[in-house]
């Protein structure tokens, strides 16, 4: 068997025009910025014996089970083919329309009622060129669980397959791909993003869905739940997502950046320098409006706007702890009227609900989203335990305003919620007044946080642009790792 690396295939998927950029007619109608053709495979030999041994790879990383397998024609036809024939396994053919004389069968090959087949696919966008092979092969009383993919364009096709009960494993999604390309100077800056922003613009699950609103027939509920972590784009088309929520994980896709950056400084013109310099790196800054000694209503305006230039969220610090009435009164009005112009603000549970519903009447009607303070970062916190598990508890209650938490490590699997981690340092333990630090990789990898927040790991850097970078860059890798090992 060929000893091939992705990175390595994806470079020459490219080379072979497999793989190509401009504007092109999806068979949906829709218009695309990349094209995907693995037609072309049928040249060359070579790569066509690569994709086949990454393809079984993965049909042994999943340890899946099955008693033939069936290529969806055509393009997978010689895939499917060439699997069968090194590894031994019985394959069956999906005609693609019955011949009219002779037995009139749609699928060729011996089976019995009952067996198991397993798909293999070249490309996916929506998932339907595999429902329908999977539906001819149903109607001859074959099962289907499961379906290899080598390309996946994370359009929403694992998500409608799993509403029919079939797994899809792909082997190579569209943000890798681009990562590769990007990295290997295949394609521009430009080219990346725009390709990104089309991808999470366009998730044929979620638009169908939203198009047909009710009439939808009630999807079949999985026969097996996905094993794998979801990655943040596809978290950010949940049903269940609030949209904030969303917009946050877009923005990390997009941006390929888990940063959150607090902005401790005490000058509010500094503030805003940081959010001009900063702002393209980071998904989200973190403030403590009261910290500065020269707040104008002005100073809010200008950080509204560069949050909309360089599309990041603005999360005020502010940690409210009062009884409702109080706390509407202090995230509405005062000097600083928070809800005004920043996304997300946070609350410590402490009070009971009535601190988030005396939150969520302001902010809810203005889209604004809270994050519970389940954990703290600093020695001592009281907030473990039963607290902790009460906080989780709240949020799951308040789901319509709560976006996630505050925490050390993840507290939850429910993927809707998001985990922001501070007290986030590469070098440093602490500091003397008590604050704990960990590392990016621990947070995100170890601990399974989504976010990591940095406050003087970049302010005291000598450039802070560049540390800013760095700490995007280690948050941003051990996400990548950690969705590839729950791909494996
Ligand atoms: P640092 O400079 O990276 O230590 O800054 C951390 C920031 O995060 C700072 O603004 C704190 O107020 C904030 N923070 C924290 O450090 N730990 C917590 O548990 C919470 C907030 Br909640």
């Amino acid at each position: 068997m060929e000893d091939i690396s992705m990175d390595a295939l994806i470079l020459k998927l490219h080379d072979v025009n497999a793989v190509k950029f401009g504007e092109y007619k999806l068979k949906s109608g829709l218009l695309t910025p990349i094209y995907i053709d693995l037609r072309v495979l049928v040249s060359y030999p070579a790569l066509m014996n690569q994709v086949s041994s990454l393809l079984y790879q993965r049909v042994q990383q999943e340890s899946l089970q099955f008693d033939s397998v069936c290529g969806v024609p055509y393009t997978a036809l010689p895939l499917a083919t060439i699997i069968c024939s090194r590894h031994d396994l019985p394959m069956l053919i999906r005609r693609k329309e019955a011949k009219d004389y002779g037995t009139k069968r749609l699928v060729e090959g011996a089976f019995h009622e009952g067996d198991t087949c397993l798909i293999i696919e070249d490309t996916v966008t929506s998932g339907s060129s595999i429902l329908e092979t999977a539906e001819v092969l149903q109607k001859e009383g074959l099962m289907v669980t499961d379906a290899i993919v080598l390309m996946d364009r994370e359009q929403g096709g694992v998500e409608m397959l799993a509403s029919h009960g079939i797994r899809l494993f792909p082997v190579i999604s569209m943000f890798k791909l681009l990562d590769v390309l990007h990295a290997a100077e295949r394609i521009d800056d430009q080219t990346a993003q725009s390709v990104r922003k089309f991808i999470l613009n366009n998730n044929t699950f979620s638009s169908n869905k939203k198009e047909k609103g009710s009439n939808v027939p009630a999807a079949k509920k999985p026969c097996v739940e996905p094993k794998q972590e979801l990655s943040y784009a596809a978290r950010a088309e949940l049903p269940n997502i609030h949209p904030l929520a969303s917009k946050l994980l877009k923005i990390m896709e997009e941006k390929r950046s888990n940063l959150c950056v607090s902005a401790d400084v005490t000058c509010s013109e500094e503030l805003l320098q940081l959010a001009e310099s900063l702002g393209p790196t980071i998904c989200m800054l973190k403030t403590h409006v009261d910290i500065l000694k020269d707040y104008t209503p002005a100073v809010s305006q200008k950080l509204q706007a560069l949050s909309e230039k360089h599309n990041f969220l603005i999360f005020e610090d502010r940690k409210f702890a009062d009884i409702g009435n109080t706390v509407k009164h202090q995230y509405e009005g005062g000097v600083f009227q928070i809800s005004s112009w920043s996304h997300v603000v946070n609350a410590h549970a402490v009070p009971g609900p009535g601190v988030v519903k005396g939150l969520s009447s302001v902010g809810k009607p203005l889209g604004r989203g809270c994050l519970l303070i389940a954990q703290m970062s600093s020695q001592g916190s009281l907030a473990t335990g039963e607290y902790t598990k009460a906080v989780l508890q709240m949020t799951e209650e308040h789901s319509d305003f709560v976006i996630g938490f505050i925490c050390g490590s993840k507290i939850t699997e429910k993927p809707e919620f998001i985990h922001m981690t501070p007290g986030v340092q590469m070098q440093a333990k602490g500091d003397s007044l008590g604050q704990q630090y960990t590392a990016p990789e621990e947070v995100i990898y170890s601990k399974g946080s989504d976010v990591i927040i940095v406050g003087r790991g970049v302010l005291e850097a000598s450039d802070r642009l560049e540390a800013a970078e760095s700490y995007r860059k280690a948050g941003w890798d051990a996400y990548l790792k950690r969705v590839r090992r729950s791909d494996q």
